[in-house]
């Protein structure tokens, strides 16, 4: 029997970079034969981790074309796997976003539970089962979980997310710096690095009539990015909303020090929208808000307005 290939989406990111690695190993230690294969480039955060404490690289692989059967980890949408992944040969999804397409996947058993990283999904399993994980399993996922919950600041986090890190800490032992140390490996956009990170975690929705696109950038310094490359962000943004032809197009950058957003935008519509949903006000093209919000917790509020 050929295996199961385990992906998530086309240009991974940490999230699913580790929960693939890992769940890929819980179902080689108690039922099937699996691969992870990884399409696209992954995150300078995977790839940090990857790297600083020598894990081997998962494969590349260009689409799930000589796979019969698909999990996908971290992954619930057809925008982000299109044209690389048949719908039909995903059996398994395991996601935590509120907003997916899950149904479009007839024959996907389906995990969708709002906890703050798919990571604490996969440790759950392990838990649950007990079943031993490898120390790069844990320490993968111990850093997706500090990653998708912002450090467990983000109003995303939830107890199981401090469990299940919890649990794997004891076996990954990591050092008291990680948060730190994690996220300034993603903070040096200087040069082409900042077109680079904002389109490979770009994200777009189909909002009631309206093609949205949401930029994310998370990372320590953005004030300072926003200061010295806001002409540079603007552009970028614009570019991408006439190639993508887009209805609106913005950017919520995330600070992960100071526990900030600066949303960014030069559209008076697309600014009203934001100031309504998200109780801001723009200054110029930008806004700023305190407290930490993720694009997975923007988009229920902008679709919910969009489509009333
Ligand atoms: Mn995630």
């Amino acid at each position: 029997m050929k295996p199961i290939l385990i992906t998530g989406y086309v240009n991974p990111d940490l999230d699913a970079v580790a929960g693939t690695i890992a769940y890929s190993e819980f179902l080689n230690k108690t039922s099937r034969n699996s691969v992870v294969g990884l399409i696209g480039e992954p995150h300078d955060e995977a790839k940090y981790i990857l790297d600083n404490y020598h894990i081997k690289y998962p494969q590349i692989i260009p689409n799930a074309d000589d796979f019969d059967e698909v999990i996908l980890v971290d992954a619930s949408d057809l925008i982000g796997i299109e044209g690389k992944i048949a719908p039909e040969k995903v059996i398994e999804i395991i996601d935590h976003r509120r907003v997916h397409e899950a149904d479009k996947f007839p024959n996907a058993k389906v995990q969708i539970e709002l906890v703050g990283s798919a990571s604490t999904l996969i440790a759950e399993k392990f838990i649950q089962n007990n079943i031993e994980i490898s120390r790069e399993s844990a320490i993968l996922l111990c850093g997706a979980i500090t990653s998708n919950t912002l450090n467990f600041k983000g109003g995303v986090t939830t107890d199981r997310d401090r469990v299940a890190f919890e649990y794997l800490n004891k076996i990954a032992q990591l050092p008291s710096d990680f948060a730190k140390e994690l996220f300034k490996s993603k903070s040096d956009l200087s040069g082409d690095k900042l077109k680079e990170r904002i389109l490979g975690d770009l994200a777009w929705f189909n909002m009631g009539n309206k093609k949205v696109s949401i930029a994310q950038i998370e990372m320590v310094g953005a004030k300072e990015l926003i200061e010295n490359r806001l002409n540079d962000i603007l552009k970028i943004l614009e570019d991408i909303k006439k190639e993508m032809k887009l209805d609106l197009i913005f950017q919520n950058t995330i600070e992960l020090d100071e526990c900030k957003n600066y949303f960014v935008s030069n559209d008076r519509e697309t600014q009203k929208l934001l100031e309504k949903i998200l109780d801001i006000k723009f200054n110029g093209s930008v806004a700023e808000r305190p407290n930490l919000i993720m694009r997975k917790q923007i988009v229920p509020l902008l679709k919910e307005e969009l489509e009333k």
